[in-house]
């Protein structure tokens, strides 16, 4: 699974980025600083079972737990700047569009100030709400565009999704699409140009589910530009600071203070110096009054309730829940919803998977096969031969 971070230039895509990965990329207050796609590692919270299962303590390996919070790995990329036109190739067009093949769920960084243009320069009031329709129209039309618009009669339905696969788009979803906005293609041909955005707007909506981060809501003014846009969207739209997480991420790496991702404040475990004290005030007030920084707020409810992702936790002894070196519940995955056993064991290993006997449900002591599908917050045993 791959979260995307996206959006117009000069957003805060960058800050975003690094905040949840502590990868340093290039952060600017200029349109297209970021020129190819950053690639990093960053983590959604889950409830570690080690609490439910009445362990004294977990050996996270690949994941962290805080607390009993359970940090899992997910990937994710910082992609360029989008401007309109970009499927023509204005801007960065065709690197942004390539670095997004490969989400699976776009987080978009809109600047809740209003202060900068779909072109990322400075502007007195510009609409983040137009900001938000702009990425899927731009994301259709490039979707049109690989399709090419050839018109009713040369079209298959077969060379569209031939066209879209690097999409991970296929022939299914075209008609799904298709059936969607009311357009028949049972004949095996795609309809015309107009039809054919039609069926490109529903498939951004069916490939890209999208989070909106309405971002730098620590400047004044960018709040109530949040809450009326808020008023328009069902869901799916969150206020964060990527500067200030990517401050309390800094403050934390350095021993300054304790604080993990999501918590609605921090506290003080270092001496700052008198500068440090007074930025880190500033942060308490705002944390207190936004709930948190906003940031992980929204890759949570990306991973899980756009992507559909659970948390599951393969073990190799399940009376101790550890692996052969005796760490208790060593890694944890994310998994697409509807994950089997054997499916998780070639996750875990190639190998595994074709030496898959069986599998071990440890939280309710039962035995699980190959097709069994796994439930959010399993712990899993696989039985493999040798
Ligand atoms: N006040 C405030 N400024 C922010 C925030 N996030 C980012 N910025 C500032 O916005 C500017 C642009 O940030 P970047 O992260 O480089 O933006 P980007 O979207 O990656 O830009 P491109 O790579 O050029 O597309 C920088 O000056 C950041 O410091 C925020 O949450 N609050
Ligand atoms: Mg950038």
């Amino acid at each position: 699974m791959l979260l995307g971070v996206v959006g117009a230039p000069n957003k805060g895509k960058s800050t975003f980025f690094s905040a949840v990965t502590m990868v340093d990329a290039a952060i600017a207050n200029y349109p297209f600083t970021t020129v190819t796609a950053n690639r990093g590692v960053t983590y959604v919270r889950a409830p570690c079972p080690h609490v439910a299962l009445k362990l004294p303590e977990c050996n996270a390996k690949n994941s962290r737990c805080v607390d009993g919070v359970r940090l899992v790995p997910v990937g994710i990329i910082d992609t360029p700047g989008l401007v309109p036109e970009a499927h023509r190739g204005k801007g960065l067009g065709n690197r942004f569009l390539d670095s997004v093949r490969e989400a699976d769920v776009l987080i978009q960084v809109v600047d809740a100030t209003g202060k900068t243009d779909l072109y990322g320069n400075p502007c007195d009031s510009c609409s983040p709400e137009d900001e938000v329709a702009f990425l899927k129209t731009e994301l259709a039309m490039w979707m049109v565009d690989i399709m090419g618009r050839k018109g009713a009669r040369h079209l298959a339905v077969k060379e569209a999704a031939n066209a879209l696969s690097g999409l991970k788009i296929g022939e299914a979803m075209l008609f799904q699409a298709a059936k969607k906005c009311g357009l028949d293609i049972s004949d095996g041909n795609m309809p015309d140009e107009s039809g054919l955005e039609k069926i490109a707007n529903e498939l951004v909506g069916a490939r890209f589910p999208i989070a909106v981060a309405f971002n730098k809501i620590d400047v004044n003014g960018a709040r109530e530009n949040f809450e009326k846009a808020r008023e328009k969207f069902e869901s799916g739209i969150f206020a964060c600071s990527a500067a200030i997480e990517l401050a309390l991420r800094k403050a934390s790496d350095h021993g300054i203070i304790r604080y993990a991702p999501g918590m609605g404040g921090f506290d003080l475990s270092g001496s700052p110096d008198e500068k440090q004290a007074d930025a880190l005030k500033r942060i308490a007030a705002f944390l207190s009054s936004n709930k948190g920084s906003g940031v992980q707020q929204i890759i949570d409810w990306a991973a899980y309730t756009k992507l559909r992702g659970i948390v599951v936790y393969p073990v190799e002894d399940e009376h101790r829940c550890s692996n052969h070196k005796g760490d208790v519940l060593p890694d944890a995955f994310l998994v697409p919803q509807g994950t089997t056993a054997l499916q998780l064991a070639a996750m875990v290993h190639t190998d595994l998977a074709g030496k898959f006997i069986g599998a071990f449900d440890v939280k309710r002591h039962i035995r699980i096969g190959a097709e069994h599908i796994l439930e959010n917050g399993d712990v899993v045993k696989i039985v493999a031969g040798h």
